[in-house]
């Protein structure tokens, strides 16, 4: 006989004579909020007091197993019944419990699985503990549990990488049991039987003993010092897992304490505003509508960034037809898209084979006609607008209808490019981060006659080419770079004004850069920004003040960093040395300005630096230029480095709170009152009681 019934919306039963199937339908990921929660209880507690079933077999309707605690419950009240009480209650389930799993078994999905009798994973299935990459730890069985499956070494590298790993692997490690093709109904019948049968095996996780690893535990947790000092929730996992040698009781104890003190730390905000974030930036109207096909990607310009774009398409497996105007660059430009496509194999991210292919998608040409059937151009040559002017026009009369011409330019006027052209509706900009191939953000900026058509193609390219894009509008320096302009003064300042660059540097890899401006500097070539800044020095306003007159003096020496051997530091070996003459220069350069240098601690050097970068960043939501916050901060984390657990410039700022920014930026301003201004938006926020995150949900 079958009868079916309904627990909740999200959990209901079937039951066909000895067999009762649970089935969790909660879309789009089966996530396991308070309705999947208690219908999980309910349905194990019922049918474990009707006691007329033999098996129970949980499976989840849609594209997936669970994919995890609701992330949206966290940082709210806790809504019983809690996550680990439910999976012991189905661990002690008197009728065996057992899990079938497809698509993504994660978090909480996967400690759900962990506390069935026996596991059934579907062909194509991952499993994974992610939580370490929302700054928490799998708080309901997941480090105690696995290690009794799969081992303390296993169980560590999957929680501690937050990556979910194939069946195969899974399976070979026992963290499955089984691994077969189906319908996960179906197959939840089938295995059922097989219990039934007595030829599927079940067994209650909590039963099993975990072989100690001492060395491997003080090794990773070595490591882990070395490696991640700032995070909170590795080195919680590492404790976790050292408990799981504990009855299994007093173990879970051990991890729930861990993962409540996890919730309560500023990381988890930061990693889960990032979650969203990454997935906010293209839940817009601009980025829905209509996109035209892409099929051929044609760039203009085989230098580093041209060549990183066109590495970037061939990874996605879009053919390119590269473009330069002498044989010597064309060479150039194929030789590293060779080396960048051979680092991917290196790294495990390309196969041999698919390298071939790519090279061979790749069609290098001196002639710019051959352009004329590419259904994208993307121009990435030096920053010159007479010579994209020049480009636009022929492009213009090149390129067949219907075609996308975009502009990589930093800083340009996407207007004034789109004027040379007949066509401004089919030109936008789009901002690539170097290196083009690694870095995942892309700016999409919007001409003011860009087509709605246009820009959704701008997102569906940087979907295809797994990259974050950030809806920006023109103006100088777009999001990022505009902003980087304003918080590189502010880091001037704090040289001029009597911290070292080391003392800078250490500040901010202490706040959780990976390394500081003026390494970062170093090693770009300090002549960079000396070109820029010798090619606006009649845009500066003299009544402003001069923020690098060391950086020029070190440029005129010939120490450009790293690639000549001295910048900010020397660099005879591996690691870098402050350089003792850049100091004379800088404290040189103090005496003729008549500066009598400040102490500055290192939470005011991060405070200067992070202030000045939120000033610059509320003024981009003043004018326009980003839409919400959120864009803002997803810049900085996809292109900048700035560290993914603080989530962004305008995530701080809510942490450090309206009006205590304010009085900041009024206390820098008695030293340089032009710098240091507060903007009308903020004082805004501050009189109407309004944070970013309010502004986010408005926008
Ligand atoms: C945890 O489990 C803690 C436990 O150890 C202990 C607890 C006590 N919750 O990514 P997509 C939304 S921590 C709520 O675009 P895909 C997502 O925002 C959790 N919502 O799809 C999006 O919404 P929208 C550990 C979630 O196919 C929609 O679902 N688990 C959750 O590219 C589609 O998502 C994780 O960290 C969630 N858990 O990728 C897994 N997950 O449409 C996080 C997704 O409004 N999730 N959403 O923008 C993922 O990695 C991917 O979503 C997944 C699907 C691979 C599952």
């Amino acid at each position: 006989m079958t009868t079916s019934s309904a627990v909740n919306a999200n959990i209901s039963i079937e039951q066909l004579g000895d067999i009762a199937l649970i089935c969790i339908d909660n879309p789009p990921v089966n996530a396991s909020g308070q309705l999947v929660r208690q219908g999980l209880l309910d349905a194990v507690t019922q049918l474990n007091s009707a006691a007329d079933a033999k098996v129970i077999a949980i499976y989840a309707a849609g594209r997936t197993f669970v994919a995890g605690a609701d992330i949206k419950e966290f940082g709210k009240p806790p809504l019983e019944p809690y996550l680990p009480d439910v999976f012991n209650a189905i661990e002690a389930s008197a009728i065996p419990v057992i899990s079938i799993l497809h698509g993504t078994a994660l978090g909480g999905g996967f400690e759900l699985a962990l506390s069935t009798h026996a596991r059934i994973g579907l062909k194509g299935l991952k499993v994974g503990l992610p939580e370490v990459n929302l700054g928490l730890l799998p708080g309901a069985g997941g480090t105690q549990r696995l290690p009794r499956l799969a081992g303390m070494g296993f169980t560590l590298d999957m929680a501690l990488s937050g990556k979910p790993v194939s069946a195969e692997a899974a399976l070979e490690a026992g963290a499955i049991d089984r691994l077969v093709e189906g319908d996960p109904r179906d197959v939840a019948l089938a295995m059922a039987q097989e219990v039934i049968d007595g030829t599927l095996a079940t067994r209650p996780t909590g039963s099993l003993q975990v072989a100690a690893d001492e060395t491997l535990l003080e090794e990773t947790a070595n490591k882990l010092r070395m490696k991640q000092p700032h995070l909170f929730s590795p080195h919680k996992i590492v404790e976790a897992v050292a408990a799981s040698t504990l009855p299994l009781a007093e173990g879970l104890k051990v991890e729930r304490a861990a993962f409540m003190d996890a919730m309560q730390t500023p990381q988890r905000g930061g990693l889960i505003h990032a979650f969203f974030g990454e997935r906010a930036v293209s839940n817009i109207p601009e980025a829905k509508g209509d996109a035209r096909d892409i099929a051929k990607v044609g760039i203009i310009g085989g230098g580093t960034m041209g060549s990183g774009i066109a590495t970037a398409c061939l990874l996605a497996g879009l053919p390119v037809r590269l473009i330069e105007v002498a044989q010597d660059g064309l060479d150039r430009g194929v030789a590293t898209i060779t080396k960048n496509l051979e680092g991917a194999v290196k790294r495990g991210k390309l196969t041999q084979a698919k390298k071939a292919a790519a090279l061979a998608a790749l069609e290098p040409s001196l002639a710019m006609e051959d352009l004329a059937d590419v259904d994208l151009v993307i121009e990435a040559v030096f920053e010159s607008m007479d010579v994209k002017r020049d480009i636009f026009g022929k492009l213009d009369t090149i390129c067949k209808d219907g075609a996308i011409l975009a502009s990589n330019t930093s800083y340009l006027d996407i207007n004034e490019i789109a004027a040379c052209t007949s066509r401004p509706g089919d030109v936008l900009g789009l901002h690539f981060f170097s290196p083009a191939h690694v870095m995942r953000l892309l700016e999409i900026v919007q001409g003011a006659e860009t087509a709605p058509e246009v820009l959704a193609t701008g997102f569906a390219f940087a979907k295809r080419l797994k990259k974050v894009g950030v809806l920006a509008q023109v103006c100088d320096g777009f999001i990022g770079n505009r902003i980087m302009n304003h918080y590189a003064k502010a880091v001037g300042y704090l040289v001029l004004d009597g911290a070292s660059p080391a003392e800078v540097d250490q500040a901010l890899e202490g706040f959780g850069l990976a390394m500081g401006p003026h390494k970062v500097g170093d090693l770009a070539g300090l002549d960079i920004g000396w070109a820029n800044r010798k090619r606006t020095a009649d845009q500066r306003d003299p009544a402003d003040r001069y923020a690098t007159p060391h950086a020029d003096r070190i440029c005129e020496q010939g120490w450009f960093g790293r690639k000549t051997g001295s910048g900010y530091y020397t660099y005879e070996d591996k690691h870098p040395k402050v350089n003792p003459e850049a100091i004379k220069i800088i404290e040189d350069l103090r005496s003729e300005l008549g500066i009598t240098p400040q102490d500055f601690s290192a939470e005011e050097i991060v405070d200067r630096y992070l202030t000045a970068m939120i000033v610059e960043s509320i003024r981009v939501i003043e004018d326009g230029t980003a839409k919400r916050p959120v864009d803002v901060d997803m810049v900085f984390l996809f292109g900048y480095g700035f560290p993914r657990f603080r989530g962004g410039p305008l995530h701080q700022a809510d942490q450090i709170g309206t009006k205590a920014l304010i009085k900041r930026i009024e206390g820098y301003a008695v030293e340089d009152a032009r710098y240091w201004q507060v903007p009308q938006l903020l004082r805004d926020m501050d009189a109407a009681g309004q944070t970013f995150a309010d502004l986010n949900k408005k926008a």
